[in-house]
């Protein structure tokens, strides 16, 4: 009995050029789309940031989710968090800045970055649902301190999309992690923000630079007409 073979969703408009990759071995990534970077009264806000280009992302994110959930590929959804007692917030990641509040200290979504904190969850419109792989990390990048590489090895992930805030600070240092680790890796271009757009612009040009040094970007609207093609596509088409 020959082995089914698999959904490969074409991405002919990829930067910095076409990208594919098999829905079977794939997982969208959604990098810390938590109340406490997004919403007001949060981590992001108390460092001084204006919080709306992250709120703006939300439907877009949701939508990239809506579509890869159709079409029945895995997802991961990280939350940057610590400990109640903050054994695995270090000080050089606790004192930077001077910013109204620290991790660890009470605010209006309860004690910024800590575990179990309201401020700690992901907003509502972006839910986990069951089946869904969540990963709490104590740091910026999604593979550091965190069981995600064994939990990708196991269920043979090869390619991983990301999407998710803060671009330059999460998103990038999880890509440039997976992509050391072997993982082929695309950005969804509108599905991520940044407090600082100039540095959002200049990241997704620094991962695409020469020739792809850490993998792709494609906007949403690629992503979603690519994974309803490829499910319209009878297999045998598949080249
Ligand atoms: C930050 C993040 N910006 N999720 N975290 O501290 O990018």
């Amino acid at each position: 009995m020959s082995a089914r073979p698999e959904i490969l969703v074409e991405l002919p408009a990829a930067q910095p050029f076409a990208w594919r990759f098999p829905l079977e071995r794939s997982a969208l990534v959604v990098i810390d789309m938590q109340r406490d970077f997004v919403e007001p009264g949060g981590f992001g806000e108390s460092l001084g940031n204006d919080v709306r280009p992250l709120q703006a992302i939300v439907p877009t994110v949701r939508a990239l989710l809506d579509a890869w959930r159709a079409a029945g590929g895995f997802v991961v959804h990280t939350r940057e968090g610590h400990a109640p007692d903050l054994h695995d917030c270090p000080p050089a990641k606790r004192n930077r800045g001077a910013p109204r509040l620290r991790i660890g200290d009470a605010g209006p979504m309860g004690r910024i970055l800590v575990i179990g904190e309201p401020g700690h969850a992901i907003v509502p419109a972006l839910a986990p649902q069951a089946g869904e792989l969540v990963i709490d990390k104590p740091g910026k990048g999604a593979f550091h301190a965190t069981p995600l590489q064994a939990e990708l090895q196991r269920r043979g992930i090869s390619h991983l999309v990301f999407a998710g805030v803060t671009t330059e600070v999460c998103v990038q240092t999880s890509m440039r992690e997976a992509n050391d680790r072997g993982y082929e890796c695309l950005l969804v271009e509108d599905a991520t923000a940044s407090y600082f757009p100039a540095f959002k612009a200049a990241t997704l040009a620094m991962l695409t630079a020469q020739g792809g040094i850490v993998g792709w970007t494609a906007p949403t609207a690629a992503l979603t007409g690519a994974l309803a093609a490829a499910a319209r596509r009878p297999l045998e088409e598949t080249p």
